[in-house]
């Protein structure tokens, strides 16, 4: 899954795709490198992001997603959490809902219903304003399996068929950086608990520059292909990534090894 940020805000790609030419051009170019999605996003939603009106969030993406609709066949993802910007983004031809609340807004899961797409249920708590304050879980694999189950529930609930859905830890939301971890070791568990398959989205995120002696996150591409092939192994089957070559190189490579199964010594 190719990140495509159409904001002034994002940590890494803010302010270089907004023009919906730029970003049919970067579409294109994540397609040529072995995307298989391409998720386009109108709200930067890193640590302390200050919320934008769902007005002005959907104006960011439709021409976006309509320019993409007419420029590739490529299937596209709409990363929003409100259920006003996920009605217009189907509209204009979304084929899956990528919401980072888990379904927080209670309208979200009748507008997604209905539409036959797709939906990835990311966990995270709070809002990107506040979620760094709630980072206290017992155990944290546990209870972000407990709470994507809630997610998971509300969709149930509104006649989303499972096959439709996938899981997301949310890494970096909600989380310290060893809790990041610990999720990414435990995404097997997770999968297996709560039957679905789970999308990892670790891309430069600040873990990795911590990790790595505090690089920028324009320098964290190779600690996010670390972060891909380990989360391959441990259950990962989607990855949301910004550097998409790099990614699906070492993903095709790690897979083309890992799938065969490990021989008794
Ligand atoms: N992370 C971000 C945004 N959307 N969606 C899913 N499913 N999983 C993620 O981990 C995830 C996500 C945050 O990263 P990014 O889009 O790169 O930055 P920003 O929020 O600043 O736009």
């Amino acid at each position: 899954m190719g990140i495509l940020n159409v904001t002034p805000d994002s940590f890494s790609d803010g302010g270089r795709f907004l023009d919906p030419a730029d970003a049919v051009a970067q579409a294109r170019r994540m397609a040529a490198e072995g995307a298989d999605i391409v998720d386009v996003g109108g709200e930067s939603t890193r640590p302390g992001a200050p919320p934008v009106s769902a007005d002005e969030e959907a104006a960011r993406v439709v021409p976006v997603l309509r320019a993409l609709r007419e420029a590739l066949d490529l299937p596209v993802s709409v990363d929003t959490r409100r259920a006003a910007v996920a009605r217009e983004a189907l509209a204009a031809g979304a084929d899956v809902v990528n919401d980072v609340s888990g379904l927080a807004d209670a309208e979200m899961a009748s507008v997604v219903a209905p539409s036959g797409a797709g939906l990835v249920l990311m966990h995270m708590r709070g809002t990107p304003e506040t979620m760094q304050r709630l980072t206290d879980y017992g155990d944290v694999v546990d209870d972000v399996a407990a709470e994507l189950a809630e997610s998971l529930a509300r969709a149930d609930a509104a006649g989303i068929a499972r096959e439709r859905v996938v899981l997301d830890p949310g890494i970096g939301f909600a989380k310290t950086a060893e809790q990041n971890l610990e999720l990414i070791a435990s995404l097997d568990r997770i999968g297996a608990q709560l039957g679905r398959p789970m999308l990892l989205g670790a891309s430069r995120k600040s873990f990795i520059g911590a990790l790595l002696g505090g690089v920028p996150a324009d320098a964290r591409d190779a600690g996010t292909v670390g972060a891909c092939v380990a989360g391959l192994a441990r259950g990962a089957r989607l990855f949301r990534v910004h550097d998409v070559r790099a990614a699906r190189q070492a993903l095709d490579v790690a897979w083309a090894v890992l799938r065969i199964p490990a021989r008794a010594p």
